[in-house]
């Protein structure tokens, strides 16, 4: 389906959507926040969302979790929320980017320089146009930025196998990479072959050979269990990655302005309790994957930078995104 009519398909679900039935979990009338994610239960990001942002909100909703893509596949969140079938995720900008090219800027290697500054981009005014595109022509309130971790290169492979120092070195290897088109220019852009697949699928590949490695940050390789089933990390740092916490336009709509303030603010204090909880994962897990027998090396960073920038330059990507928005984020990192 292209681009168009599934936008077109959109607006039809989000005016239905907004037409007003919102799930009622009981006969207190407490509204039910469905989420779904293909994280774990014991992700931080899940993590966050059950023990801050739940509390927060009990008073007048009831979240309700579903993890490892159980409620809704990986990649099919947005839609859902449109359409009024689920009221939470935590989005990507790459998802977002199968609707709105332009939100491949945020998915872009080697454009984000850490979890600080993610929040200054999803706080600053550059990102209002964005923000209220997807709320109009989606029907999703993008309510805080989360921080998902510095994604590397993570091989079935030992460095004696296969020692990956600039990216002539992935040339051939069969690098899983989720399923939009802005994941699959990011693995092709490290110089990888790009096999796409859900996340709930990496494991039984890895240990089946099925493909040479994928490359979701440290705490995920942890969380996983991918070390089970992998020899090396290459810390390429190719993405300094995040999602969204997403939300219903429409239930948002129904919520008294002081409802409205405490799930953002619920947001907010979830997004912030995750980001602590994974930075602190990331600086701690370097050494245990290294006890679990990885080899965990920095590459040629500046051959990797050099290399995936020049990617996108001239893309259909770069092409999509509206004029001075790098140089505000780039100027945000600095
Ligand atoms: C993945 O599929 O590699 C990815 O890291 C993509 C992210 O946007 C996000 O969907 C994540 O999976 C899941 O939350 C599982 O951690």
């Amino acid at each position: 389906m292209n681009r168009l009519t599934r936008r077109m398909l959109l607006a039809c679900a989000v005016s239905i959507g907004a037409a007003g039935f919102v799930p009622a979990s009981s006969a207190q009338d407490k509204l039910t926040l469905r989420m779904s994610t293909p994280a774990s239960d014991t992700d931080q990001r899940s993590v966050a969302l059950a023990t801050v942002f739940a509390p927060a909100v009990a008073d007048f909703a009831t979240y309700q979790p579903h993890y490892n893509g159980s409620l809704i596949a990986q990649g099919a969140e947005l839609e859902a929320i449109s359409s009024g079938d689920l009221e939470m995720s935590i989005a990507s900008a790459q998802e977002l980017a199968t609707f709105f090219p332009e939100f491949s800027i945020f998915a872009t290697g080697y454009v984000h320089q850490s979890a600080a500054h993610q929040v200054a981009v999803f706080n600053d005014p550059l990102m209002d146009p964005f923000k209220k595109k997807a709320e109009d022509e989606l029907g999703v309130k993008l309510l805080a930025v989360m921080y998902l971790g510095r994604r590397n290169v993570n091989l079935r492979q030992s460095k004696e196998e296969l020692t990956v120092m600039k990216p002539e070195d992935l040339a051939g290897v069969n690098l899983r990479m989720p399923g939009s088109d802005a994941w699959q220019f990011l693995g092709k852009a490290l110089g990888a072959n790009p096999t796409p697949m859900a996340f709930t699928e990496i494991y039984t590949a890895l240990s089946t050979g099925s493909v040479d490695g994928q490359d979701n940050p440290l705490p995920t390789v942890v969380d996983a269990k991918f070390y089970e089933v992998t020899k090396q990390v290459v810390l390429t740092s190719h993405l300094v990655d995040l999602n969204y916490i997403a939300f219903s336009k429409a239930v948002w709509d129904k919520l008294t302005p002081e409802q409205q303030a405490t799930v953002q603010k619920a947001a907010d204090d979830a997004a912030e309790s995750g980001r602590q909880a994974q930075l602190k994962k990331e600086e701690d897990l370097v050494s245990f994957l290294r006890e679990k027998g990885l080899e965990i090396y920095e590459p040629d960073l500046n051959a990797f930078r050099t290399h995936v920038q020049a990617q996108y330059v001239g893309s259909e990507f770069a092409a999509s995104w509206p004029d001075g928005v790098l140089e505000k984020i780039n100027a945000l990192g600095n």
